[in-house]
């Protein structure tokens, strides 16, 4: 293993466990009222997961020399939209989906109703915890931005309308612009979010720094579905922790299926390159957002 590599490894495996300790510290017990709901929220958070987008906000906020702890709140925050986006997309109205990071998804373990209870309360949470952790950066204006750009990241704007998108388009013949658009609101926007995040916890951050660094978002985000398309495609459920082919058999439009996987694949490649070029201007600090560019499109699952 090199060393660029090992010390992405130790860097994701520290984050990875810092966020779900974080994440077990802000989700209610499931012996608290009502239990039921409570228990399905940890059941969706915990135990499971990437954790890809709050290690992009520790290592955004790395970069520029935030500590960690400031950015506990932002890195929870988007894994509690994300994971509640998971539950809902899985909901039967939605994918029908029965595994869910290697276990049943929460309205086969619980049931449906609690199922759409535990997203609502996952989403609600993610903003409480933004606009209440004592340790993030106590600049009000800072705080209302990072509030309002997850907003508009999760909602009509951003994930829920690509979400909306692909559902009305599941079936239909896309075109390579529209399924770029679809992708950039469904899975993109939250990711960009995410680096967004870790910037705006740097009180001193310069416009163009942050400017750098969305584009750099904005490119992962989009290679990290194209990436999803291929592993609908090549790996396998167990792997996955979810259905593999699903895309597929639900006849829904990829990257693959339009433009072939190994075009998809030098397109993923491309992105990376330019997330990577946005970061040109960035010292050692950044190595960790370079990493994850590469982990993105080299990951298995
Ligand atoms: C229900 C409002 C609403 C939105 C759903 C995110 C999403 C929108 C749907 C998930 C469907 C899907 C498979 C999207 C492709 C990309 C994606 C978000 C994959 C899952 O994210 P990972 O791989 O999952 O980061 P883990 O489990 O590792 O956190």
């Amino acid at each position: 293993m090199s060393t660029a590599s090992s010390s992405l490894e130790a860097f994701l495996h520290t984050h990875q466990q810092r966020v779900s300790a974080a994440l077990d510290h802000w989700l209610p017990q499931g012996t608290v009222l009502p239990q039921r709901l409570h228990e399905a929220m940890r059941y969706s958070v915990l135990d499971g997961g990437k954790r890809v987008r709050p290690v992009l906000t520790y290592a955004a906020g790395h970069a520029l020399g935030v500590a960690a702890q400031q950015l506990d709140g932002p890195a929870c925050a988007l894994e509690l939209i994300h994971a509640y986006s998971l539950v809902h997309d899985d909901l039967p109205a939605m994918d029908n989906d029965e595994l869910r990071r290697g276990k049943p998804t929460c309205h086969i373990a619980f049931d449906e109703a609690t199922a759409i209870l535990t997203g609502d309360a996952l989403q609600a949470l993610a903003f409480y915890i933004l606009a209440h952790d004592p340790n993030m950066v106590p600049d009000a204006p800072l705080r209302l931005k990072m509030i309002e750009t997850l907003a508009d990241a999760s909602g009509s704007r951003g994930m829920a309308g690509g979400q909306a998108i692909d559902l009305a388009y599941t079936g239909h013949e896309l075109n390579l612009v529209e399924l770029e658009n679809m992708h950039i609101h469904k899975t993109g926007a939250l990711i960009r979010a995410a680096v967004k995040l870790g910037a705006l916890s740097d009180p001193d951050v310069e416009l163009d720094v942050l400017e750098k660094l969305d584009h750099y978002g904005k490119c992962i985000g989009l290679a990290f579905q194209i990436q999803d398309d291929i592993l609908d495609v090549e790996s396998d459920t167990q792997t996955l922790g979810k259905t593999q082919g699903a895309d597929v058999a639900r006849n829904k439009p990829t990257y693959p299926a339009i433009v072939g996987l190994k075009q998809a694949k030098d397109m993923a490649a491309d992105l990376v390159d330019q997330s990577l070029q946005s970061l040109q201007d960035f010292n050692h600090r950044a190595d960790p957002l370079r990493g994850i560019a590469q982990y993105i499109i080299t990951r298995q699952y």
